[in-house]
């Protein structure tokens, strides 16, 4: 990927070691990227800077080889030390996704330079009111959720006291209208949410464990982004 304007994060596929069911990382990666999903993003809180530096080496050639290095992004969460490195390997990583509580977008821009992928995600409190005013120029996306309650990130949507804050799918749509740049949607998505997903207007949905963590990741894989396609395109001709 030369360019951020080629970013697509229709179908987007989040991993790390811990989301496997103890199986290995990259054949899931690798069904993902075969099934059509559009953006891989290796996360976890558990693997050494080494094993990550390892994981994303392994996810570009995987990407590589299904002929697709100029359309899938590979990103890396939080780590920004980890992209660096991977980099100055020769490792071909587009980008890193951040938090509102990690490195600050500005920063992350400023190293990787403004042809990199910068992906935010935007707040749990007073998610309207930051929407219309946050300086969104140094950022490609918006990651919103959660949609569901989920295992895989039980702190996601927490409020300021502690309350689970869920996305209904009319507040999506209203995100998705107000906000200037491409909106993913994830936290607890499965097959069913997908129809639903795609008629919001939003630029794409995220997983972990609808693929990670299933017996049969590529079946689950293709049904996502084959049901993601299907909708979305019976509803760009409504
Ligand atoms: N960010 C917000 S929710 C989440 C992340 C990484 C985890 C989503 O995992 P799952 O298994 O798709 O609910
Ligand atoms: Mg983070």
């Amino acid at each position: 990927m030369s360019s951020q304007k080629k970013l697509d994060i229709s179908a987007y596929f989040v991993v790390g070691p811990e989301n496997t069911k103890g199986r290995l990382v990259i054949p899931i990666i690798k069904d993902a990227v075969e099934a059509g999903f559009t953006c891989v993003q290796i996360r976890s809180k558990v693997a050494s800077a080494f094993e990550l530096i390892e994981i994303t080496r392994q996810a570009a050639e995987v990407i590589d080889q299904a002929g697709k290095s100029d359309k899938v992004a590979l990103l890396v969460d939080d780590r920004l030390d980890v992209v660096l490195a991977a980099r100055r390997l020769g490792i071909k990583v587009d980008g890193i996704h951040v938090g509102q509580s990690d490195i600050p977008v500005e920063i992350c821009r400023e190293y990787l330079g403004k042809d990199s992928i910068v992906g935010l995600s935007a707040t749990t409190h007073e998610l309207f009111k930051y929407v219309k005013t946050v300086d969104v120029s140094q950022i490609d996306y918006f990651g919103v959720g959660p949609l569901h309650e989920t295992q895989t990130k039980p702190d996601c949507g927490l409020d300021w006291d502690g309350k689970m804050v869920t996305r209904s799918f009319a507040d999506i749509a209203e995100f998705v209208k107000l906000s200037p740049i491409p909106v993913v949607v994830g936290g607890g998505v499965k097959l069913v949410d997908i129809p639903f997903l795609a008629q919001t207007g939003v630029d794409g949905f995220f997983v972990v464990s609808a693929v990670s963590e299933v017996d049969d990741p590529k079946f689950a894989a293709v049904n996502l982004v084959n049901t993601w396609k299907r909708y979305r395109s019976s509803q760009s001709i409504k």
